[in-house]
């Protein structure tokens, strides 16, 4: 009777993982055990910036960026997506976040890659959809 219990947990177990398995990017691949960095509700979406870890660091960044529609909480493409990462630098011009995005297969799914040349907090500017604006204040470690 213990044996088969376990049998049935491992099936459930190695199901899972074959779904995690799937795809390649960290949004292509996506699954729900990535951690919220920040989100935002701008007007009928909640947008959020998610990564492995839940923190960014200086460098090289792979994130997600998921839209979802506040009414039925549910993925939605938005089209378009661009953004513009910089970060304001005292008597300096301000400082350029290489960044690109990436849709994935699905939809309201974008793939971000940023590259931090500094550590500290990052301007995070999502435009979307028709000029809707999400603005983050993102903080590299
Ligand atoms: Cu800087």
């Amino acid at each position: 009777m213990k044996a088969k219990a376990t049998l049935i947990i491992i099936f459930a177990l190695s199901t899972t993982l074959i779904a995690c398995a799937r795809g390649g990017g960290v949004g292509g691949g996506y699954v729900s055990n990535l951690k919220q960095v920040q989100q935002q509700h701008v007007g009928s979406y909640v947008v959020t910036v998610l990564n492995e870890t839940g923190q960014l660091k200086k460098g090289q960044n792979k994130m997600v960026l998921e839209f979802r529609n506040t009414s039925d909480n549910k993925l939605e493409s938005v089209g378009d997506v661009q953004v513009n990462s910089t970060m304001s630098m005292p008597g300096m011009s301000p400082m350029i976040g290489q960044t690109t995005v990436t849709p994935t297969d699905t939809p309201g799914i974008y793939d971000v890659t940023s590259n931090f040349p500094m550590a500290g907090t990052w301007n995070f500017v999502v435009t979307f959809g028709n000029n809707q604006r999400a603005q983050f204040s993102l903080r590299a470690q």
